[in-house]
């Protein structure tokens, strides 16, 4: 595994680059995957520092594949009563992105009680591809992890769209669909990051749940049932169930003050409200024309079904 740590200090200096977005900072490849330099900070502390209790839940995703929706999900399932809080907090900050906002600043505690909720159990989140990880890290701890994925072409519709809202150059659909296809987005490649989850997934099922946006979008009451068993909280109340599934849908939280906020976050250089957009399945087909359409799916066809992994197209 190559370290990024250099005596200069200068991480990227060794390190391929490349443009994915014209106006915007390159990213640069990092033992397989590209990353922006400013996540990169943040990515080198979590693989040198963080150190998981056995307690701890981990959210992995891809960015745009349901982060957020999980992130409610998942509070709301570990502290149940959880209304209050989705009231008045934005999902991103009741489940902290380990790189994004935990590690991002050197020397960061995480055993701190600030973010130990009521039941003990910390939930992180991590956009990280689990091939990342050391022996020494979420890999042998006995933590669970959640990973979400989502269909490729919906997963970059939605990047799209949240890149393009950013308020900077626009990118254009052409150039977006071409770098996705040649795994050069952040935290790309897209189809390495889900299958390296999906393997540990099928070898150490106790220990990593895979969970697909358009299986919960189908039958949301059935997939919060199976994230409590899983994270050893079943639920005994179906109304419990229901509640949960209320106040983390989209319309919902869409309504909160927080999350309508056009103020940028203290995180990431965009508004709270850019982290809800529609919500729904199949998105793509409104904006992608038929040759990028077949161009994804044809390598979606190669990389997962061809490995086993029947989905996406
Ligand atoms: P992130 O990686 O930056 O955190 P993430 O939350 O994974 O983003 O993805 C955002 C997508 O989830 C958006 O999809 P869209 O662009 O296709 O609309 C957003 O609308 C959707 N989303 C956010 N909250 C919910 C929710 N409660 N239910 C369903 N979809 C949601």
């Amino acid at each position: 595994m190559e370290s990024l740590s250099t005596p200069t200090g200068c991480i990227t200096s060794s390190l391929p680059e490349e443009k994915w977005w014209e106006s915007d900072e390159p990213v640069y490849q990092f033992n397989g995957f590209w990353f922006r330099l400013s996540y990169l900070r943040g990515v080198q502390q979590v693989l040198e520092h963080f150190k998981p209790l056995a307690t701890d839940v981990i959210l992995a995703s891809f960015p745009k594949t349901g982060t957020t929706w999980l992130k409610s999900l998942l509070y709301s399932i570990i502290n149940r009563s959880s209304k209050e809080s989705l009231i008045s907090n934005h999902p991103h900050e009741l489940v902290p992105s380990l790189e994004l906002q935990l590690y991002k600043k050197p020397q960061v505690d995480t055993s701190t009680t600030e973010i130990v909720p009521s039941t003990g159990t910390r939930v992180f989140s991590t956009h990280i591809p689990y091939q990342l990880f050391t022996d020494h890290s979420i890999r042998s701890s006995e933590c669970k992890i959640v990973y979400i994925t989502r269909n490729p072409k919906d997963t970059l519709n939605s990047f799209w769209h949240f890149v393009s809202k950013s308020g900077r150059e626009t990118w254009p659909l052409e150039v977006a669909v071409d770098k996705f296809c040649d795994g050069i987005v952040p935290f790309g490649p897209y189809y390495d990051h889900v299958l390296g989850y999906r393997k540990e997934s099928l070898e150490r099922p106790q220990k990593v749940l895979f969970v697909t946006y358009e299986k919960l979008q189908t039958d949301t009451k059935t997939s919060v049932k199976k994230l409590g068993e899983f994270l050893g909280c079943p639920f005994d109340k179906e109304q419990e169930v229901e509640d949960i599934v209320k106040s983390c849908s989209i319309a919902t939280l869409k309504k909160h003050e927080v999350n309508k906020s056009s103020d940028f976050t203290r995180w990431i250089e965009l508004p709270y409200n850019s982290f809800f957009r529609q919500g729904g399945l199949g998105d793509h087909k409104n904006y992608m024309s038929a040759q990028m359409i077949k161009r994804i799916d044809a390598i979606t066809l190669e990389k997962f079904h061809e490995s086993g992994f029947v989905y996406g197209i």
